[in-house]
């Protein structure tokens, strides 16, 4: 007989070898029901793992935490062996359970497509009625090595681990796999699921070696809950800026152009264009100067800044010409330097704050790479601002409200703000000790002063300081870096940066880096997911669509309405196709044209404009000059 001592305390006396499914049913009915797994003495241990010797247990229902985790994994297994079933020749990497779901990487000869997804989940469905046992064996190392000769990927594992590690082996029918175990203990308990897509995966996450085809699943307790995900899924796609940037012609990525080196479109450009209008106002108004510098630079420049050091990895590699290094900036710092070198300055001159468009670029690996969100050339929207060390929690404090004004301006929701902080134990941020405690400590005391509620996370800091950064939650569920200020102390003394103070004696400025409204790229992602592909009028690349209804006899006023409206600085086309009236207005509305006009008969008498608003049902008509008046009052308050 065993002890088995509940999480409450109660104890209780088994045989040895009872299972927890034996002992939830043991305890109540609705137990037994709901009981997953179990955590035996803090350890996974399937639903029918017998128990051994005396033990404390908690039994994972379907509310536990680990629960959803027990099942994907399990789902997993199924889907495995199903899909060896159907491709015999298929061999497995690794199948974990993830946030939301499961997957599983395949070597197959078999390419595995969306249409073959129905099939495996039906093979999955017929093993689920065979009410397969997933039973636990234990082996050595060498007897493991022996079961698993024929699979390299799965001996490449068990050679990993320690010599007298006991490896744990489970059956399913007449398949078998490594895996620490976590399972329901019988693929009967595992009910709605669903096959999602199919990616190529490398071996290990190394571009040297094999490419696998992952399948993505997700499984669930009730039926409920998976057509809730079904649908979240569904409108995470329908949100996602790649398919809106290709259904509105926003952007393009194309192989042969180069991965994560996006074109844009006309309708992209436009945008891009009005957003620098307004980012260029922004800054004049609150004390920038624009500069513009190169997008190449020496290698020697980027040694003295500490890139070459710290930042390599993000780089592209060298080019050489005449005897000289350049690289491909993948910042505009170094440059900025220079430009507050080029003259003298005194303490009266500070704070200088200079701005630029800034075009640089990064090399990111490229599984990394999603659509606009994450690119290799990309166009940022930079500052660096050199202060005298009494100004940094003005000027930082500033430059973090304009943030909040840009976008407050362009109507985006922000997660959350985080304070980046270094990791003292990594060796990408410069090691002089004193200057790290008085920047974090700075950039601490402002964000404490100011209430500003924020998430201190270390590691995150740039390699010459901390940061704050403004995170925003993408479509696809990524948190990422929408704007940024960072407080930098390293730099100035790397470039010998100096003002003459009051005491007539060199003294040293401080530099604050500020990414204002991230790159055009990641914007311009931001901004079609949270609008859903909608632009606010003043943003919106077409903001008048005419369309006459017939174009004999309405063409002339449309062709007038059009000028006019150019003339007022409104972006305004004509549908000029001979389409059907119907086809023209829907089009207009997957275009997602802010004003659409039909114009007709009664338009033309009454000189008048009718015109339908994007997602509304009713159309108004107003005389052409209040019209005007309304769209230069939509816009400039920015609605
Ligand atoms: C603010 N030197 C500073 C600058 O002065 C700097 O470059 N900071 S950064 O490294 O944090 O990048 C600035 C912003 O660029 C980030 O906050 C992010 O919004 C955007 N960004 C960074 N990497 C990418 C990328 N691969 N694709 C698109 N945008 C990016
Ligand atoms: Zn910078």
């Amino acid at each position: 007989m065993i002890t088995i001592t509940f999480k409450d305390g109660n104890e209780k006396l088994y045989e040895s070898g009872i299972t927890v499914e034996e002992i939830a049913k043991d305890l109540s009915s609705s137990l037994k029901k709901n009981s997953v797994a179990g955590l035996v003495n803090d350890q996974l241990y399937d639903l029918n793992r017998p128990i051994l010797t005396d033990a404390q247990l908690e039994i994972i229902t379907k509310d536990h935490p680990q629960a959803f985790e027990v099942l994907n994994h399990s789902t997993a297994h199924l889907m495995a062996q199903a899909v060896k079933r159907l491709y015999p020749d298929a061999k497995f990497g690794v199948g974990p359970a993830i946030k939301d779901g499961f997957y599983y990487d395949i070597a197959t000869e078999h390419v595995i497509r969306e249409e073959d997804l129905p099939k495996i989940e039906q093979e999955m469905q017929r093993i689920i009625k065979q009410q397969e046992s997933m039973t636990r064996f234990e082996l050595t190392k060498e007897e493991a090595r022996e079961k698993f000769k024929d699979d390299p990927y799965k001996l490449e594992l068990i050679d990993e681990l320690d010599d007298n590690e006991i490896i744990s082996i489970y059956t399913q029918g007449e398949f078998i796999d490594l895996c620490r175990g976590g399972h329901v203990g019988n693929t009967r308990h595992i009910k709605h699921f669903k096959l999602l897509s199919i990616a190529g995966a490398y071996w290990r996450g190394d571009s040297e070696r094999d490419m696998l085809q992952r399948i993505y699943g997700t499984s669930w307790f009730t039926k409920e809950d998976l057509a809730h995900h079904l649908t979240v899924l569904k409108e995470r796609k329908e949100r996602d800026h790649r398919k809106l940037g290709k259904e509105l012609k926003i952007f393009e990525l194309n192989k042969d152009a180069g991965q994560g080196l996006a074109l844009w479109l006309p309708n992209g450009y436009t945008v891009r264009k009005v957003l620098e209008d307004y980012v260029y106002k922004l800054e004049r108004k609150a004390g920038y100067y624009h500069i513009s510098t190169p997008v190449l630079g020496t290698k020697k420049l980027y040694q003295i800044s500490g890139h070459f050091d710290h930042y390599q990895d993000h780089m592209f590699p060298l080019m050489s010409r005449d005897g000289e290094d350049f690289v491909l900036r993948p910042m505009s710092c170094p440059h900025h330097m220079i430009v507050y070198k080029s003259d003298l300055r005194s303490y009266r001159d500070l704070p200088i704050r200079y701005a630029e468009i800034v075009t640089m670029h990064r090399y990111e690996a490229s599984g990394a790479l999603t659509g606009l969100e994450r690119v290799r050339a990309m166009t940022l929207t930079d500052s660096h601002i050199f202060a005298r060390e009494d100004q940094i929690k003005e000027e930082v404090l500033s430059a973090y409200k304009l943030i909040l004004q840009a976008i407050s301006d362009l109507g985006l929701a922000i997660d959350y703000v985080e304070l980046a902080l270094r990791d003292e134990t990594k060796g990408k941020f410069h090691d002089n000790d004193q200057l790290w405690d008085l920047a974090e400590r700075l950039m601490t005391e402002l964000l404490e002063e100011e209430g500003i509620e924020y998430t201190a996370v270390k590691g995150e800091a740039a390699f010459y300081g901390p940061k704050i950064d403004i995170q925003v939650r993408t479509a696809m569920d990524h948190v990422i870096t929408m704007s940024t200020v960072q407080l930098d102390f390293l730099l100035p003394e790397r470039f010998d940066l100096t003002y003459i103070g009051k005491d007539g004696e060199k003294h040293r400025p401080v530099v604050i880096h500020r990414g204002l409204i991230s790159t055009w790229e990641r914007l311009m992602s931001i901004l079609l997911e949270q609008y859903k592909g909608a632009f606010p009028t003043w943003l919106a690349p077409t903001q008048i669509k005419l369309i006459p209804v017939n174009n004999a006899s309405h063409l002339e006023y449309v062709q007038r309405l059009h000028e006019r409206f150019i003339d007022e600085d409104f972006r305004s086309d004509i549908d000029y196709r001979e389409e059907k009236l119907g086809y023209k207005i829907r089009e207009a509305q997957t275009q997602k044209v802010p004003y659409q006009l039909v114009v007709g008969d009664q338009e033309v008498t009454n000189k008048t404009v009718t015109y339908r608003k994007y997602g509304e049902k009713d159309q108004v008509t107003l005389p052409l000059d209040a019209f005007i008046d309304y769209m230069h009052d939509i816009i400039r308050t920015k609605k």
